[in-house]
């Protein structure tokens, strides 16, 4: 089992007292461990955050993707309908849902047009949410949010994959980034104020569906330039789509390469959030903005290789 990122706090928190912190096995692939675990535990609350989260390799395998995205979570609400207790369900939907509906900002009654396996079973998810919600009155919320990062992020996704190799190559440990398309753009906030926003969802008068973003879009390129900028190097850009580089015009280095196997086969050109009724209803805001967010990253990337000579080849 992999609980690299929940770790620290089994550990310091509880020094390893189970009566405090229990784990169990289950699979959203198993409707019986599902059953077993919520009839063992009883619990007043369910985040549902389990995934297979990857837009990318969402593509590689569409049906793995659609079952424990989409039918995973039909497993869960179905398991909650007949309990005796009446738990409150979260689903982590996804701004991925909205894929390539719209280029203007998106909240809760923008259309979905998903534009990815994983977008589509997300969608999928967020409807049966609402179905069970209204059919069997079920306090089951969707939060539709939008990318939240974090130094905790995987790191084949773009952010934590940037923040990680420049810390390489500043180090000298790596010598280019290679990346994709440097166009998308994305509303990137601070995970650690979407979760408390997932918390206050559950805790609210009723049950309802909210947009979570911090109202900012920026492109992959922005990103970049901008962790680097904390590195020192200075990125100028060269080329265009497959054949741009990024220069680091201190040392004349190509430190950034465009390579096509990290294009999806379709990509979502513009997210962007309007978190409006989260805020009115539930009093919720961003703490961290997008320089801040880079910055915390950037900073436990450059500890983390100092730390730990990182050895790493990204997927995706
Ligand atoms: O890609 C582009 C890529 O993989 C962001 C998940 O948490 O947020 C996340 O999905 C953008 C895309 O996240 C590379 O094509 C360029 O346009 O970091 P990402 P995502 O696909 O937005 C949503 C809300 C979720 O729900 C998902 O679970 O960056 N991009 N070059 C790249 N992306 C990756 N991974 N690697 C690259 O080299």
């Amino acid at each position: 089992m992999n609980r690299e990122r929940i770790e620290s706090l089994y550990y310091k928190t509880y020094n390893y007292n189970t009566e405090n912190i229990e784990i169990f096995y289950g699979d959203m692939g198993d409707s019986s461990s599902l059953n077993r675990i919520i009839r063992k535990c009883k619990p007043d609350e369910i985040y549902n955050l389990a995934a297979q989260s990857h837009v990318g390799v969402s593509f590689k395998i569409p049906e793995y993707t659609c079952d424990v995205v989409g039918l995973g979570v039909v497993r869960i609400l179905d398991a909650l309908k007949d309990f005796t207790i009446k738990t409150k369900f979260y689903q982590a939907s996804s701004s991925e849902m909205f894929g390539n509906s719209s280029n203007q900002i998106q909240n809760e009654v923008t259309p979905f047009l998903p534009s990815s396996p994983y977008g589509c079973a997300k969608a999928f998810a967020y409807y049966m949410t609402r179905v069970y919600r209204e059919a069997y009155n079920m306090f089951a919320c969707n939060g539709i949010l939008f990318n939240h990062e974090s130094p905790r992020r995987g790191e084949n996704f773009v952010t934590r994959k940037i923040t990680l190799s420049l810390a390489r190559i500043k180090l000298g440990l790596q010598e280019k980034l290679f990346l994709g398309n440097l166009d998308a753009k994305r509303d990137w906030g601070y995970a650690k104020d979407y979760v408390e926003a997932m918390w206050l969802i559950l805790q609210n008068d009723k049950a309802d569906d909210f947009v979570i973003a911090t109202n900012e879009t920026h492109t992959v390129r922005e990103f970049a330039e901008k962790a680097a900028k904390l590195l020192d190097f200075d990125i100028e850009w060269q080329g265009e789509g497959i054949n741009e580089k990024g220069i680091d015009s201190n040392t004349g280095k190509i430190i950034i390469e465009v390579i096509p196997k990290f294009y999806r086969p379709l990509d979502v050109n513009f997210l962007l959030g309007d978190s409006s009724k989260a805020k009115k209803e539930l009093n919720w805001h961003p703490k961290v903005n997008f320089n801040e967010l880079i910055e915390i990253m950037v900073n436990a990337d450059l500890e983390n290789v100092k730390k730990i000579n990182y050895m790493k080849s990204f997927n995706e």
